[in-house]
This record gives C-alpha cells, sequence and structure tokens, in this order.
C-alpha cells in the first residue's frame, strides 16, 4: 500500500475544485475466485449475461437536491442537515457553486459537534447491532459521539420479511426507537440485497413474481418507518468483481433481482421507492468502489446512466472498508473518486468504515493516515453528507470472525475505540480531519 499523505490533502482540496475522472485503477488481475462480497452466501449461479437492458422512465422526483453551502437553513441537503441547520455556524457558507468548500467547526468535543457544526454539517454515524444496545458503555459511547445510526443487520430482508408478507419488525424498532429517543437519524440499510435474503426470495422464478415481492417489501418497510426513517440504501451490492478488491470483470452480480429481471430491477426498486417516499433520500450502496478501480468505474457509468434516465437517485455509498477483503483504497484516488460521483449532481456518503489491521496488510501508521485522508477528501465536499464507522468498538467488529478478513477471532484494530471503549488514536485523525486539521 502506498500512502501519500500530503499528496492526498492536496488533491483532496484540489479536486474540490476540479479533478478529471477516470484513471483504470488496479492493474493486477483478480483472482478466479469466487465472487464474493462482504457477505455473499448467495447469488444463484446465474448468468453473467447481461439483463434485457434498462426499460426506465420513472416517476423521477429527481428532485435530487443538489446541495450546496448556500442554501440558506437547509446545510447538506434539506433532512439531512442536522436539526440545527447550519449548525454553530449560522454563516451562510461562502460562494456557493460546486466547487464551494465546506468550513469546519472551530473546535468540538465529540465527532458529532464537529459535524454538526461545520458549514453545512455533516452527518456522523456508526453501525448499531441489537445486541450492543444491551452494553451500557457502548450506548453511551454510540450516543455521545454519532448522530446517525445505520442497523448492522436488523433491517436487512431476511430480519424483517422471513416468510412471504409476514413482517416482523421488534428488533429493527428497538434500534430504531432508540436512536430517534437520542435525536439520532437514522439509514434504511437495506432494502433490495442478495445476501441475508430469505430463502422464499431466492426461490422465486419469473419476472413478475420478483417485481411484485420487491413492491411489497419496500412498500410495506418503508411505509412502517415512514415517519421516522427519511434515507434509504435501496439497493446494494448489485456489481461484483472477479476480486472482493474491486479489480477485474466488472458487471453485474448475478442473483434473483438480475437473473429474472435484469439490470432494471435497480431502476424499478428506486422507482418503487420513490412512489411510496417522495422526501426520501434514496441510495446505491457498495464495497470496494472507494477509490479509482474497475469497480468504481462500472459503478459511476452504472449510475451515470441512471441520473440521466431520471431514475431517482439521491446518492452512492462508499463503504469503505479497507483492509481485507476489501479494497486497499487510501490514497489521492478516493479524492478523486468521491469528486466525480458528486458531480454528477449526487450525495456521497462514506457509509460504512472502518480499517482492517489483521494479515498486516496495512500498518498501524498508514491505518492513521487513511484514516485522516479519507475523512478529509469527503468533508472536502460540501455534498459528501455523511460518514458512518461500521461499528463503535474493535471488539464487536464484524472483521474479527469474517472469513477473509485474516483476523481469525483476533480484534481487527479496525475502529475508532478499543474494547474497554476508550478513544485511539484513530479516533484523533478522525476528530482533526473534521476540523479541517
Ligand atoms: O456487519 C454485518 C455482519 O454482522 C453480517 O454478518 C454480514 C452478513 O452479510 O453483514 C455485515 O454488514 C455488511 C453490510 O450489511 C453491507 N456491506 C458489507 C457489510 C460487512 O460485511
Amino acid at each position: 500500500m502506498r500512502s501519500a499523505p500530503l499528496t492526498l490533502l492536496l488533491s483532496a482540496f484540489l479536486c474540490a475544485s476540479g479533478c478529471s475522472d477516470g484513471g483504470d485503477g488496479g492493474g493486477e488481475t483478480g483472482g478466479a475466485g469466487s465472487t464474493s462480497g462482504p457477505g455473499s452466501t448467495t447469488s444463484g449461479p446465474g448468468s453473467t449475461t447481461s439483463g434485457p437492458g434498462s426499460t426506465t422512465s420513472g416517476p423521477g422526483d429527481t428532485t435530487s437536491t443538489t446541495v450546496g453551502p448556500t442554501s440558506g437553513s437547509g446545510g447538506a441537503g434539506g433532512d439531512m442537515a442536522g436539526s440545527g441547520g447550519m449548525g454553530g455556524g449560522g454563516g451562510s457558507g461562502g460562494s456557493g457553486g460546486a466547487d464551494a468548500r465546506r468550513i469546519p467547526a472551530a473546535s468540538a468535543s465529540s465527532l458529532k459537534e464537529a459535524g454538526s457544526k461545520a458549514n453545512p454539517p455533516i452527518l456522523i454515524g456508526a453501525a448499531i447491532s441489537g445486541s450492543g444496545l444491551n452494553d451500557a458503555n457502548y450506548k453511551r459511547v454510540a450516543a455521545a459521539e454519532h448522530d446517525y445510526v445505520t442497523a448492522e443487520n436488523e433491517m436487512k430482508w431476511d430480519a424483517l420479511e422471513p416468510n412471504p408478507g409476514s413482517f416482523n419488525y421488534g428488533a429493527a424498532d428497538n434500534i430504531v426507537n432508540w436512536a430517534t429517543s437520542n435525536g439520532m437519524k437514522v439509514k434504511g440499510h437495506t432494502l433490495v440485497w442478495h445476501n441475508q435474503l430469505p430463502g422464499w426470495v431466492n426461490s422465486l422464478s419469473g419476472s413478475t413474481a420478483v417485481e411484485q415481492a420487491i413492491r411489497r417489501h419496500i412498500e410495506n418497510v418503508m411505509g412502517h418507518f415512514k415517519s421516522k426513517i427519511k434515507h434509504w440504501d435501496v439497493v446494494n451490492e448489485a456489481v461484483i468483481t472477479n476480486s472482493d478488491t474491486g479489480v477485474g470483470n466488472p458487471r453485474m452480480r448475478p442473483s434473483v433481482f438480475f437473473n429474472t429481471m435484469g439490470e432494471r430491477f435497480l431502476d424499478f426498486a428506486f422507482q418503487v421507492a420513490r412512489e411510496q417516499d417522495p422526501e426520501a433520500k434514496l441510495y446505491y450502496n457498495d464495497y470496494s468502489i472507494d477509490a479509482l478501480n474497475d469497480k468504481a468505474d462500472f459503478v459511476y457509468n452504472m449510475v451515470k446512466g441512471m441520473v440521466e434516465r431520471g431514475v431517482p437517485i439521491d446518492g452512492v455509498g462508499f463503504q469503505m472498508h479497507i483492509g481485507p477483503p476489501n479494497n486497499e483504497a487510501g490514497g489521492p484516488d478516493v479524492a478523486a473518486n468521491l469528486k466525480r460521483f458528486s458531480d454528477l449532481g449526487l450525495e456521497v456518503l462514506i457509509s460504512e468504515m472502518d480499517i482492517n489491521r489483521c494479515g498486516g496488510v496495512v500498518t498501524a501508521e498508514e491505518q492513521l493516515t487513511y484514516y485522516h485522508d479519507i475523512v478529509a477528501a469527503c468533508f472536502a465536499l460540501p455534498k459528501c453528507v455523511a460518514i458512518t464507522f461500521w461499528g463503535i468498538n474493535d471488539g464487536r467488529s464484524w472483521l474479527n470472525s469474517w472469513s477473509g478478513a485474516l483476523c481469525n477471532g483476533q480484534s481487527s484494530q479496525s475502529l475508532l475505540f478499543n474494547d474497554q471503549y476508550q478513544k485511539k488514536e484513530t479516533y484523533n485523525k478522525v476528530l482533526d480531519a473534521l476540523l479541517g486539521r
């Protein structure tokens, strides 16, 4: 891995006023290997032949909000901004336009304070698990430092609709109610994903049955949470490459959705979501698209096509799982990559960040550099509206037991707090970046 902190910082700022697209990244050919992503137990054997293309149209409420710091009270895109609007700043935020910068707070004693006082504000999130909420220290740190929540597993299809048309909201409600009672916003994760699907969905045959299942699921789930959740990961991880690092032969991922409906399942899901809630922010979310590589290029073109067709997509989540089994993005490419998506008029989000130290692939020094510089790259873009970390403390990280993450039960040391919930040096680097230091 190459680290170039100065270059990245410069690049992040220069890119805020214009970087070229492209770059094909990568270079290595991916292994032939399995294409399982961070979580792919599924997908049919399916062909990788492309689907029948995309019909589209769409009621396209393309209110897609271009954000800009000049929007007076709005901040980063309508409801994305904290309830405080422009946070402590109160100013107009500069001259506006695509090249406008975010102005950092002068000081802050928590991550969420740094985020909410920036102008425009930026949400600071964490993946929250139901089991974590049984731990008082976990809850204390989560609420003190974050103002945005993603349920780690409790809002996936298998959890919410284990049998056709039969919905279980108990575990998800617990997290959502805890978040809202602590003044935190919630992002629903995730409506249409090949993984953590109940068996009955994978057994559906024919595009009509799959369309009906998608529609019922989205309408019911978004309807249930309508008053509390205004941000949704509508489609998750629809693209694969030969390697989970985002390199080699990018293509649509075989799944019950793609295999029956073709690529138009994406447009369809976003259109149904928009019909269900005209005000919600609707996101596409994926891993190993963090820097300039084969997968990021493919997703860029896919999303660009959706925007051009008027599909109601509001933004893209860059999961930012850095280190095994995912990409090792850490350089200036992250800034350039986020910038090109933002230039499509979309919001961008860092949606699941962690940096895995297992296997020694990422050194301690590189981890600190990456935490700082990647957060700084997002912060430099007014349309980067949220940064979510995938967990609170190292001891509970999904990576510790994930095959491919090289941890084998040891701590991935991947997050901002240690097992005693003390702040790590990684925390200080993130706070520095949020304060423009
Ligand atoms: O962190 C989640 C872990 O507990 C689950 O076992 C896993 C199963 O797929 O999903 C993890 O979260 C994933 C997220 O929902 C989507 N992006 C990749 C995340 C890490 O695998």
